[in-house]
Order: C-alpha cells, then structure tokens, then sequence
C-alpha cells in the first residue's frame, strides 16, 4: 500500500518533487525564515557554496519527513513549533518592564517576563539578542510570623532572635513563599489593639492576641510562628495548599498547636471580635486562672475563645514547628536555652537551636533526593574546568549536616535516615542530564565561545574555523541527549531545557549556574539552609572547638570521572583553566567593545553559529539573575524589620544594582 503523505496532519495531495528539490525548497525555506528571524547575518555566518552544497547532498537539516514525525510527537505541554511566519509584519521592541536588568562582568543581563516564552528563540520577541524572554514572575505567597523583643531584652538575644526569624524566611522563600515578618506596629493599627492594651492581660496572652491583630490587618493568609517551618517536598500536600492562597475555613493544623493559622481576613476579624467580646475578658483579674489554662490549650488563646472552636487540619505533614515541648526533647539545645541567669549560655541556647533547625533542613533535602546529588558534565573529555563551581556546591550539598544533634531528626519526621558519614549520600559526575526526582542535578552552563575553545582546544577561534571544523550546538545536544534521544532537533532542546530551568508550578530537581561566572551567591535563599562551611581536618566528625557543641563532619570527597571517559592528565586541565581565563577576558572585552569591533564580531561569530546553545545561556543567566534580582529587591524592602540579614548580623545584602561578577 502506497503510504499516505501528509504535514501537520493533513494529507498531502500533491506528488512529492524529487527528494533533492524538497531539501532545497527547505533550506531556502529556513534560510528565508532564519534572515527574518535573526536578521542579516554577517558575512561570517552566511553559509558558503559548499554548506550548501553539502546540505543538499548530506542533510542535516531537517527533510520534510522530519518536519512530518516531529511536529505531532511534541508533547502537549511544549507549544508546537513555531511555524515560520514570514508574511506577519514585524514587531515593536516590547517596553521595557521594572526591575528587568542587572549587571555582570559580562555585559548587562536583561530580560522580559512573558507568557510568550516558550518560544524558543527570545530574539524573535525581543528583537535584542541580549534580552532573553523569561516566564512571568509567579506571584509569591505571603506567610506572616509576629516578632516582638521582650522589653529590657540584651541585644545578643535580640541578633540571635533574629537568626532564627532569618531561618525562617530562607525557608519558606525557597519554598515559594513570601516570608513577611510583623511587629506590634502592625497589630496597633488594628480597631480591637486600644482595647485590647487596657484589658492588663498576661503578657503571653497578650502576644498572642496581638499577633492576631496583626494579621487580620495583614487581611488574613497564613500566620505561621517563625519556629514553624516546612520541612518536606516542594509539591508536598499541605504546602502546595498553603501556596494556592485560597483558605476557605479559618483552620489551624493538628498537632502543630498555635504554629500556623490560615484564613480570610473577615474570618480571621471574625474570630479577633469573637475572642475581645468574650465573657472572661470582661474581668481578666478575677478569671486570670481560667484565661491562663485556655492560653495553653492546643490552639492559643484566640482559638479557645471561639464558642465553635475553629477547623482543625488533620493531614498535615509537611511543617516542623519548634515549641518549647518540642524543644525540650532536644536536650543538648534545650539545657543552654534555659538558662536563665546567663545570658551568653542562652544565646549560645539560641545559636544551637539554630543550627538544629538549619541541619533539619539539609536533611530534608538529602531525604528527597536519595539518589544523590549529580553534577552534569556533557563533553566530559574537555569540561573540566566548567565544573568547579557546581562540584564545590554539590561537596557541601552532600556533606553531613553541621549540627549539635547528629542523631536527631525534625520534629515532623520522627522515623527519618540521620545522615551517616560512611554512608554518604551518592554524588557522581553524569554526561547528560536525567530526568528523575530523586536525584538533583547540578550544572554549568558555557557560553558557546567558551564551550569551543575547550571543546576544540583553541586559544582563538575563528570564523574560518568554525566553518571548516565546529558543529554547532555541542552542548544542548550532549546535555539532553539521555532525556531526549538523537531524534530531536534543536529547538525541541531548547525548549526542553527552558522548562528544566524554570520549572514552573513545578518542584526544580536542579540548579544551572553560568558557567563563566566566578562567585555564587545566594544559595542558602535557593535551597532554603545554609550549606555547611567548615568540614573536618580527617574522617572522623569533630568539633569547630574545644568547647563548641556543635558537631562538623569530614567533606565528601571530588566525584569519581565519568565511566569510561578517560581521565585527564594534570596538564590537560591546567591547560584548560588557561583557555577558560582566556574565554572569560574575551568574552568581558567583547562586552565592552563597540558593535564593530573585531572581537565583538568574533563571540557573535561564535553565538550565530550556535543559535541554540547561546540561546540556553541567555536564559539561564536572565533566570538566576532575575532571581537574585527578586531576592534582593524584597531584602532591601525588608531590611528595617526582624529576620533580615542586616537585623541578625548577617553579611549585608549589599545593593542589588551594584556590580557583581
Ligand atoms: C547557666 O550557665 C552557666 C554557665 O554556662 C552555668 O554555670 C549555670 O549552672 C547554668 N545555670 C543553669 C540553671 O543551668
Ligand atoms: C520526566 O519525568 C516526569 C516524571 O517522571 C515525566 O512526567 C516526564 O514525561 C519526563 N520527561 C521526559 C522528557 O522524559
Ligand atoms: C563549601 O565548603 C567549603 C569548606 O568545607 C567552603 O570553603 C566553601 O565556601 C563552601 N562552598 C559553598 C558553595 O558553600
Ligand atoms: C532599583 C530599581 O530600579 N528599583 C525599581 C524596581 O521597580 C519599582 C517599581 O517599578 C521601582 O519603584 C524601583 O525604583
């Protein structure tokens, strides 16, 4: 039986021209669309007769039959490809959007949230290559945590508060939140707080019926205790949840007492009224007793005022709250925190508490991701130097939490996997990228002239090279060639990646740094824990000091090489390091040199010939920096309150606009 042709799932009635002719009528076809696309390329980049020559003899590119098997096997999730639209008219530049540029040794980074950009080819939307089109900025939750000093409180215990408040925040930011942290500032402008002040309550009861106030003139949401934090899996029930922002019952969750309430504003006003109006606030000397044993009651106070009570959230697993019962079972913490007539003894209490907290989160990770960490490393003959920043980063991810308690697990998971030294968690070097949840990846992604000079081990490279010898789009191609297979084209990897990297509405199982970049910052506010910094001198786990509590363990060695990938001799990687340093120069001097000099021509040289792997760096790098523009932006909002890295003695944020390499 004749096989029925067909494109885009009709049939195609015509008799197909002789295969030659169709591959030219594709070429010209491309061509036609990549001139209106990218613009005119320059000289270097226009195809040579025998390019096209070979192309029409040997294709790589894409016949009709491939237009025909791959345009219906995209899955839904990825927009179809674009047809080329040669006839629309061009498009404006798109305005450019607030807080949408940041600064790096290697130009100005810029980008453009938008529902168009699935397209693989920001350019095409943006018309400036340097401006890659980024997803729009998923709208962030806001969590509130009340925070008061006690009155006469030493400012040790103050900054020490405030490294938990800062704990706090890491987490639930890294969990899509918006930590918010309020003070009876934010309680006194609610109606009920004149009353409430002369009622001459306990001053417990008090705090806790303030941090109501606050809240309901936050207009509700979730109010969490800043010793409650989420401790389980991005998509985790109760946390997806709490991310939806739709609370239809004012509920609290069981067994978690006072730690976290959610609720709309009327219904949290509702319940404020309720509690003031109360019988046994009328004459709070003579029911002191009574008020005092509802204040203790699971729930807090305001809840055991309600003549209903309110919801009560059974299913929840997935937040770790620290109450003082809670605390109590971790002995090593809670003999220092209660101490009271040292000051210095409680804050080291504090400290401790801390680290405990810190070192639940670490462990949370290395639960979810048992298959261990894996640093992504295609073409592993000639990257070496590229993973650097990834391996460090993956060391510290699998290395034992630092902690005073190392057998101890969150509060949340009492049956957890304490981390065992000799046991480590896997940590191994992978040539392409794979897609499974329970390992996190890590990678590093080149700018095509870096990746060519590594890749072809030249100092220099030029356009006569890259035409006689490079491939285009190494890198794209290596990195998903296990996810993806040899069948897809270039644009299908591009779109691939673009969804790895932003994972949207989705749990990330990965971190893509920019390769050429020298300093990471801001992980802590990615992973939601601070990665320990100091490990021990031998194998053995031991302590930072002599009278330290708290326990370091020794760092998890380099992974082992690739199987079957040969391993490099020490010359071979300096020499690499060399051409790196060379590449980055290059690329910094290109960045500062005017549109026709000779070494801008070059690196763009090197970008047209590798459209898609210039364009997965674009994005990758307009994604983390957006994302440290986000954070940075909303610390600097933060800064005069409780828990912001200023507050707790942390390194100062320092201002986001300013120069970072
Ligand atoms: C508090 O700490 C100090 C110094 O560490 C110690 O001497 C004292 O016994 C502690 N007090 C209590 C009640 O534990
Ligand atoms: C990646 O894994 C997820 C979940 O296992 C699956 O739904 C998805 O189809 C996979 N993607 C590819 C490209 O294999
Ligand atoms: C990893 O830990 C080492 C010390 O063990 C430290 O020097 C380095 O800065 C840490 N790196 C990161 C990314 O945390
Ligand atoms: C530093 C900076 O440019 N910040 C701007 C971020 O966007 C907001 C809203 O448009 C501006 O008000 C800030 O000035």
């Amino acid at each position: 039986m004749p096989v029925q042709r067909t494109l885009l799932g009709q049939p195609l009635a015509l008799r197909m021209p002789p295969r030659r002719f169709q591959l030219l009528f594709v070429f010209v076809l491309l061509f036609t669309a990549s001139l209106y696309a990218f613009g005119t390329p320059s000289p270097d980049s226009l195809p040579t007769y025998e390019q096209v020559k070979d192309a029409v003899k040997d294709p790589h590119l894409p016949d009709l039959s491939d237009l025909k098997d791959h345009i219906p096997k995209l899955p839904t999730e990825l927009p179809s490809l674009p047809v080329p639209d040669v006839f629309k008219p061009p498009a404006h530049t798109p305005p450019e959007q607030a807080n949408s540029t940041a600064y790096s040794s290697y130009g100005v980074i810029k980008w453009y949230n938008d529902f168009k950009w699935k397209n693989p080819f920001s350019r095409k939307i943006t018309l400036d290559e340097n401006r890659a089109v980024l997803p729009p900025l998923t709208q962030r939750t806001p969590i509130y945590a009340y925070y008061e000093p006690k009155p006469k409180q030493k400012k040790e215990v103050t900054e020490a508060e405030n490294r938990l408040i800062l704990a706090w925040r890491k987490a639930w930011w890294a969990q899509g939140f918006q930590p918010v942290v309020l003070s009876h500032k934010e309680a006194a402008k609610n109606p009920q707080y004149e009353l409430i002040q002369r009622m001459k309550l306990d001053p417990t009861v008090e705090l806790e019926i303030e941090r109501w106030c606050a809240w309901g003139h936050m207009g509700g949401g979730i109010l969490a205790n800043y010793l409650a934090l989420p401790m389980a899996q991005y998509d985790n029930a109760m946390i997806s949840f709490l991310r939806r922002k739709e609370y239809p019952k004012l509920s609290r969750v069981e067994s978690l007492q006072n730690g976290i309430f959610f609720g709309e504003g009327a219904a949290v006003d509702e319940a404020l009224q309720q509690a003031v109006n109360h019988e046994l606030l009328r004459d709070t000397t003579t029911n002191k007793d009574k008020i005092a044993k509802l204040a203790v009651k699971e729930g807090g106070i305001v809840v055991n005022l309600q003549p209903a009570g309110i919801t009560v959230d059974k299913k929840a697993n997935g937040i770790a709250y620290y109450n003082k019962e809670v605390i109590n079972k971790y002995k090593t913490v809670s003999e220092k925190l209660d101490n009271n007539t040292h000051v210095t003894t409680h804050v080291e209490g504090l400290n401790l508490l801390a680290e405990l907290i810190n070192s639940h989160l670490h462990l949370t990770f290395q639960e979810i991701y048992s298959d261990g960490v894996a640093i992504v490393k295609p073409l592993p003959e000639h990257t070496t130097a590229l993973t650097y920043g990834a391996i460090d980063i993956g060391r510290n991810l699998t290395q034992c939490p630092s902690t005073p308690m190392p057998k101890s697990c969150p509060p949340n998971r009492q049956n957890c996997k304490p981390c065992d030294p000799n046991k480590p968690l896997p940590f191994k070097l992978t040539p392409a990228y794979k897609n499974t949840s329970s390992l996190y990846s890590i990678g590093a992604v080149p700018h095509p002239y870096t990746l060519t000079s590594l890749y072809y081990m030249r100092e220099d490279v030029t356009a006569e090279f890259l035409r006689k010898d490079a491939q285009r789009n190494l890198w794209l191609t290596a990195l998903t060639k296990d996810v993806l297979g040899p069948n897809h084209g270039d644009l299908y990897r591009v779109l691939y990646f673009k969804e790895e990297v932003a994972a949207l509405r989705k749990p990330s199982h990965s971190l893509w740094l920019t390769a050429e970049r020298t300093t990471q910052t801001d992980l802590e506010w990615i992973f939601g824990f601070n990665l320990p910094k100091s490990a021990s001198h031998n194998s053995e786990p031991s302590s930072p000091s002599k009278d330290s509590e708290l326990i370091i363990f020794p760092r998890p060695k380099e992974p082992s090489p690739i199987e079957g990938v040969e391993v490099q001799e020490e010359r071979w990687i300096r020499a690499e390091d060399e051409r790196m340093k060379i590449a980055r120069e290059t690329l910094t001097k290109a960045n500062k040199a005017k549109e026709e000099d000779p070494i801008r021509q070059k690196v763009k040289g090197v970008e047209d010939w590798n459209m898609a792997d210039s364009e997965v760096w674009r994005f990758a790098r307009a994604f983390s920096a957006r994302r440290r523009v986000e954070r940075e932006l909303w610390e600097e909002h933060e800064k005069k309150y409780s828990g912001s890295e200023a507050r707790a003695g942390v390194r100062a944020g320092g201002k986001w606009w300013g120069n970072r390499k």
